[in-house]
């Protein structure tokens, strides 16, 4: 297949797409992007994604490992590649040099900084196709850095383990163990790839939670993101998120708002709870996607996932469409974003 026919390129987009999930978490404010390079034959000869800030961007690491491989290729690229030396050099010159034939992207790149690098390459005689790709990209590795170019504002996921009836603790208020081991290893994975994971003192003084990303053997993932303590109550010394397994900020205010300003550096930011925390934030519409690990189990009494989200009546109910339905082990893994 001369340059790759289709089934070639999706298989590669999927390639980069994964890479770029893996880069998640650690390229902010930059994006997580994922590149591989086909030869002319349509094999893939390069895989490469974004460095942490001031790194090599993902085209430069796949033509790298490419090499000579490259020239006559397709490059294919989950974000437009840039068009300008910021802390890199363009990726729209590197790939051109690299005698790269055609690029096929899935995003073009929003940023006034580093956008035009499709007619870059263009007007070098080079292929160019996007959009293959877009739904995943959209929806997956770069949903919250484009939100954020977006809105100005971090991506917000609101993050819960519930029983079938809503709730997130019993009557006594203990609440380990509700989703299975299927679930919490997917809860852990999913830490790894943000920027921040935010909970309220009153999830600190219950639950005592060490809030890092850990491997299946519980050993701490080699990125951890920041752990963002928020709310007026005292925490005791000896709590685990004063670990030096991660760093921790403190929030020293109940208000979303003061939240996101202290979080304005972050793009990819999870709202771990508890209740409370989980309703101002949902009162304040600040929340851009719920996840929600829903357990076969019924509790019957207990604190709810959410409580006081500023409804009253049910007109004022907080409405979302579901994104996905995904079964993990016995539970489910719900995403729905506001309608
Ligand atoms: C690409 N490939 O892998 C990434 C891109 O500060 P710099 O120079 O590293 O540039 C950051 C900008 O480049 C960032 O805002 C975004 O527009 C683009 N990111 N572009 O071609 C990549 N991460
Ligand atoms: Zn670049």
């Amino acid at each position: 297949m001369a340059g790759g026919g289709s089934t070639a390129i999706d298989e590669a987009m999927q390639l980069a797409v994964d890479e770029a999930d893996a880069a998640r978490g650690r390229t902010s404010p930059n994006p997580p992007v994922g590149a591989v390079i086909l030869d002319v034959d349509g094999v893939v000869v390069g895989v490469g994604s974004t460095h942490p800030p001031g790194g090599p961007h993902a085209e430069v690491m796949a033509l790298r490992e490419a090499g000579e491989k490259a020239r006559g290729g397709t490059a294919v690229v989950t974000l437009e590649p840039c068009n300008h030396t910021g802390r890199t050099g363009p990726c729209s010159q590197a790939l051109v040099e690299a005698g790269i034939a055609k690029v096929v992207f899935a995003v073009a790149d929003p940023t006034p900084l580093a956008q035009g690098g499709a007619r870059t390459l263009i007007e070098a005689g080079v292929l160019v196709e996007s959009g293959t790709g877009a739904d995943s990209v959209l929806k997956g590795p770069l949903r919250a850095w484009l939100h954020k170019q977006r809105t100005g504002r971090p991506h917000v996921t609101l993050k819960y383990a519930a029983s079938l009836d809503g709730r997130s603790a019993a009557a006594d208020g203990s609440s380990q163990w509700i989703t299975g081991p299927a679930a919490r290893a997917h809860v852990h994975e999913q830490r790894s790839k943000l920027d921040a994971i935010v909970v309220g003192t009153g999830t600190v003084i219950a639950d005592d939670p060490r809030l890092t990303a850990r491997l299946p053997d519980d050993s701490d993932s080699p990125h951890q993101p920041t752990r963002v303590v928020v709310g007026l109550r005292e925490i005791s010394p000896a709590s685990q998120v004063r670990s030096s397994d991660a760093p921790t900020l403190f929030v020293r205010s109940r208000e979303p708002a003061d939240v996101m300003h202290a979080l304005a550096e972050h793009t990819d930011v999870l709202i771990e709870g508890g209740p409370t925390l989980a309703g101002a934030f949902l009162a304040a519409g600040l929340v851009d996607r719920i996840v929600a690990y829903i357990a076969p189990v019924v509790l019957g009494s207990g604190a709810a996932a959410v409580e006081n989200a500023g409804v009253g009546t049910i007109t004022d109910a907080l409405r979302f469409s579901i994104e996905s339905v995904q079964p993990i082990g016995a539970d489910i893994l719900l995403s729905a974003v506001p309608t």
